[in-house]
C-alpha cells in the first residue's frame, strides 16, 4: 500500500468517500458500463430517463424488477464493510453513494447521502408521495399508488435534478473535507464526476480505488488499482496499524 496515502489519510480530519457501482460488483450486482451492464440489449442511458418511463413504464419497471431481484439476494462484500469501518475511525465522515441498491445502508452506516435515490423507495407520479416497496418480484407491473396513479422508482434519472438537500449537503462537504476516497465509479456521470476536482480545488487529497484507470485517475493524487473488496480492507488495516 502506498505510504503517502496512509500518511495523508491518517492526518485527515474530515474524510469523504464517494462510491459507484464498482463497490457492489463483488456482491454480484452488474455495473452500468461494464460488459454485464446490458439488460435485454438496452443500455442504462436508454432506460434511466423520464422520457423512457413516459413512453413505456412497463419496460422500465421490468428492468427495475430484474435488478431488485438480484440486489435483494446480494450479500454485502468486504468493500462495503470497510467503508463502515472508516466511518467508525474518523470523527468527521460522509459517504456519498451514487448507488440506488441500498447495500451501504445495510452496514448500518449513519452519515450517507444516496445522491441518485434508492430503488426500494417509490414515488407516486400524481401526488409525489414516497413510500417503501419491498416486494420481489413486484405483484403488478407497473405498480400503482392507492390513488390509482402509476408509481415510479424514487431515483434520479438522466436530465433530472439531484434533490436539493442531497446536493447542498454534498457541496458543503466538498469544501470541508481534507481527503476523498473515490471508489468504483467510471466518472462518466455528472454532477458526481466533478466532485473529485472540487475537492482538489479546495486543497483536498484524492485517492481513487478502481479496477482500471478512469478520467478521475488524471487528477487523483493516488490511484489504487484492484478490487475494492481487496483494497479497502487493506487500507483500513494499514490505517489502524499507523494509528497504533
Ligand atoms: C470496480 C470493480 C471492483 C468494477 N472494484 N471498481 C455536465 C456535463 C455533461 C453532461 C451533464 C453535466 N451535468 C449534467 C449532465 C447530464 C447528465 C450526465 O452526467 N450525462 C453524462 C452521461 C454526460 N447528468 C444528469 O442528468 C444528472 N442530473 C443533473 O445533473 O441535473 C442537472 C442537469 C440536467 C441536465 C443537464 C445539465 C444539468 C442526473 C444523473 C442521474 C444518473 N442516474 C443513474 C441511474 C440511477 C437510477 C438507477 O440506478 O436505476 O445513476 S445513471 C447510472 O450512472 C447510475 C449511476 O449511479 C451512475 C454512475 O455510474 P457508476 O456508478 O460510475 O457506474 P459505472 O458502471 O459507470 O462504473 C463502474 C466502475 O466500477 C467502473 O469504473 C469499473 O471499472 C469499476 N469497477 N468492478 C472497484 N470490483
Amino acid at each position: 500500500m502506498n505510504e503517502k496515502v496512509v500518511e495523508r489519510l491518517s492526518q485527515t480530519r474530515f474524510l469523504l468517500v464517494i462510491t459507484g457501482a464498482g463497490i457492489s460488483a463483488e456482491s454480484g450486482i452488474p455495473t452500468f458500463r461494464g460488459t454485464d451492464g446490458l439488460w435485454k440489449n438496452y443500455r442504462a442511458e436508454e432506460l434511466a430517463t423520464p422520457s423512457a418511463f413516459e413512453r413505456d413504464p412497463e419496460t422500465v419497471w421490468q428492468w427495475y424488477d430484474w435488478r431488485r431481484g438480484i440486489i435483494g439476494k446480494a450479500p454485502l462484500n468486504p468493500g462495503h464493510l470497510a467503508i463502515k469501518e472508516l466511518e467508525d475511525m474518523f470523527e468527521n465522515f460522509l459517504l456519498i453513494t451514487q448507488n440506488v441498491d441500498g447495500l451501504h445502508a445495510r452496514t448500518g452506516i449513519r452519515n450517507m447521502v444516496e445522491i441518485h435515490g434508492n430503488l426500494w423507495r417509490v414515488r407516486c407520479t400524481r401526488e409525489g408521495k414516497t413510500s417503501m416497496l419491498m416486494d420481489v418480484p413486484l405483484k403488478s407491473i407497473p405498480p400503482k399508488c392507492e390513488c390509482g396513479a402509476i408509481l415510479r422508482p424514487d431515483v434520479v434519472w438522466f436530465g433530472e435534478s439531484i434533490p436539493s438537500h442531497a446536493l447542498e449537503q454534498s457541496f458543503n462537504i466538498l469544501e470541508q473535507c481534507d481527503s476523498l476516497i473515490v471508489v468504483g465509479t467510471s466518472g462518466a456521470v455528472y454532477p458526481v464526476a466533478s466532485f473529485p476536482q472540487a475537492v482538489k480545488d479546495h486543497g483536498g487529497f484524492v485517492v481513487e480505488v478502481n479496477v482500471e484507470p478512469t478520467p478521475i485517475s488524471a487528477i487523483a493524487d493516488a490511484s489504487l488499482f484492484g478490487n475494492s473488496g481487496d483494497i479497502l480492507p487493506m487500507l483500513v488495516k494499514w490505517l489502524k496499524e499507523k494509528r497504533g
